[in-house]
């Protein structure tokens, strides 16, 4: 029986079901006494600092866990869950740890995106029961701005390089956690699970140490979800943005068995896009989160779910804000909300005084959900202009000339699925929401959907130059070789594709075949 500790924040339901699918059985801390008498607890850890010692000190979970540790009974924290056994950390001044280990949370200091996401190694310093029958060379799946770094090496577990060498896990006596997140981490992170809830008390293996670690670009399918003409759930594909083939909407398969399907194939994170969400109410739509809750009993990586995340009055005229919808996205499964139309919204309002109110939709999610949780969906499109004085937008010099030999061009924000073009351009746009406390951006091209015409690199290189967190590539990846030149030409942090995967026409595991050794990659 493992005790599950949730302070009610973020997706928690992942580790639930990573938990059962590995033969677990789950009880959940209601009061600070289900922590002292649990058998084994798990901590994952979701959101901010702060936040979380402000809700586990008003719940009294803070004292009774500050007791469990000091008994040296079997825990394992997850992400914030090993944040939490620090003394404090820099994300939230003045805010106690557990300080169970002597140390301090630190921000990383360093020239690459933060946070740090996707799939990294780790090296072993000590032996330890989580790893039996790991091979070494893993990727793990890390989501964070913030890392552990005790004051002395006694407790370090294992080490993860990201600019420089940080500690991403811990371990004195049966007390363990991990920065990374096992229930994101496909096989090997359900096996360090299973070790956690079999942990028999034998000698733990050694695991072999690797030389140094590297983040790996990630490979993302995405699938466009919306009712067909007959009210059924169906996965989409359009050419730049029409998804209709005479008449009627395409369907290229179900939402749930087409996840499982890419996640079984190693995709590295599944993204679910509610195409008509602007217009329909996610919190109504009810399949979509059946969808997400279904999804998440089987794909133990990443989920990303974007459409419709935005304030809403209903028909019978109550008030739901944007923290409400994505708040329901997380707790049926998903890891990150994307924000499409209102992010425009929001960054439009924003530009006319530079003032942070402290309200928008990118805020208050970032806030108690945590900035990589927030990913902006952007949806451009080329505009061509004769000079860069033409318009008051970044406009790039562009290889690929307009109809008229124009050199020059803009990309056009758009709103309600491209329908509606904005006086707003995509890298002011990364850029601001970047400043609102986005933690990612999801870089669609209009003109490129569809195409299999390969990546818009000038937009994606226009883009990542603006902003430090990491950038999705997406839209018009024709082959495994397009993969390759989106990495190789920019500094994306991953790429995402939709049609060549629906269709069968290039799988997941050719594009990985295709990388390795030419690109750092999840095997
Ligand atoms: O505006 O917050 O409600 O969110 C709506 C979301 O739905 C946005 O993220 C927007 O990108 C998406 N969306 C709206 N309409 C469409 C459409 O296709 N008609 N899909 C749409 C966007 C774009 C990509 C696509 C890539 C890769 N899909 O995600 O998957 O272009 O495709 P490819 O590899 O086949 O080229 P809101």
């Amino acid at each position: 029986m493992i005790t599950l500790l949730d302070y009610g924040a973020g997706n928690v339901r992942s580790v639930i079901n990573a938990i059962e699918k590995m033969g677990g059985k789950i009880s959940t801390v209601r009061r600070g006494e289900d922590i002292l008498t649990a058998e084994k607890l798990v901590f994952p850890g979701v959101g901010a600092f702060g936040s979380m010692m402000e809700i586990l000190t008003e719940k009294k979970y803070a004292e009774a866990l500050r007791q469990y540790l000091a008994a040296d009974r079997p825990f394992l924290g997850i992400c914030l869950g090993l944040q939490a056994l620090l003394e404090y950390s820099e994300e939230a001044s003045g805010v106690k740890g557990l300080g169970f280990i002597p140390g301090a949370v630190k921000r990383f200091r360093t020239d690459l995106a933060v946070p740090h996401i996707g799939w990294n190694g780790i090296q072993v310093c000590q032996t330890s029961p989580l790893f039996r029958g790991l091979k070494g060379d893993e990727k793990f799946y890390f989501v964070h701005s913030y890392h552990a770094a005790p004051e002395d090496d006694s407790t370090v577990l294992t080490t993860t390089d990201y600019g420089y060498s940080f500690v991403s896990a811990v371990q004195k006596g049966n007390i363990t956690a991990t920065q990374f997140h096992p229930e994101k981490s496909g096989e090997p992170g359900l096996r360090i699970l299973r070790n956690f809830m079999e942990n028999s008390g034998d000698a733990p293996m050694p695991l072999q140490v690797s030389s140094g670690t590297c983040l790996a670009k990630r490979i993302i399918a995405c699938l466009d979800v919306r009712a067909n003409d007959r009210g059924d759930l169906v996965v989409t594909k359009g050419d730049q943005y029409d998804v209709r083939e005479e008449g009627e909407v395409r369907n290229l398969g179900k939402p749930v068995e087409l996840a499982r399907r890419y996640y079984e194939e190693g995709a590295d994170e599944i993204t679910f896009l509610n195409i008509t969400g602007f217009r329909d109410f996610p919190l109504e739509d009810m399949p979509m989160i059946e969808v997400l809750k279904q999804s998440s009993e089987n794909v133990f990586v990443p989920l990303t779910i974007g459409g419709g995340i935005r304030d809403y009055r209903d028909k019978n005229g109550r008030a739901y804000t944007a923290l409400e919808v994505a708040a329901e996205y997380f707790r049926s499964g998903a890891d990150k909300v994307s924000i499409g139309s209102d992010a425009v919204l929001i960054a439009e309002e924003y530009l006319k005084s530079r003032i942070k109110t402290g309200k928008s939709a990118i805020e208050e999610i970032a806030r108690v959900y945590g900035n990589q949780a927030v990913v902006i969906s952007v949806d451009p499109r080329r505009v061509y202009v004769k000079s860069p004085e033409a318009v008051k937008h970044q406009v790039i010099r562009t290889e690929i000339p307009g109809p008229e030999g124009e050199e020059y061009c803009w990309y056009q924000c758009t709103v309600k699925g491209g329908r509606e073009g904005r006086e707003l351009d995509a890298v002011t746009l990364a850029k601001v929401c970047e400043e609102l406390g986005a933690g990612e951006i999801l870089l669609n091209c209009i003109d490129r959907d569809g195409s299999s015409a390969g990546f818009d690199l000038e937009l994606i290189r226009a883009v990542k130059n603006a902003v430090s967190i990491p950038v999705i590539a997406s839209s018009g990846a024709g082959c495994a070789a397009h993969f390759h030149e989106v990495f190789c030409k920019t500094a994306a942090e991953a790429a995402l594709a939709a049609g060549i995967f629906h269709r069968r026409e290039v799988p997941i595991g050719e594009v990985k075949a295709y990388l390795k050794d030419k690109v750092e990659i999840r095997p």
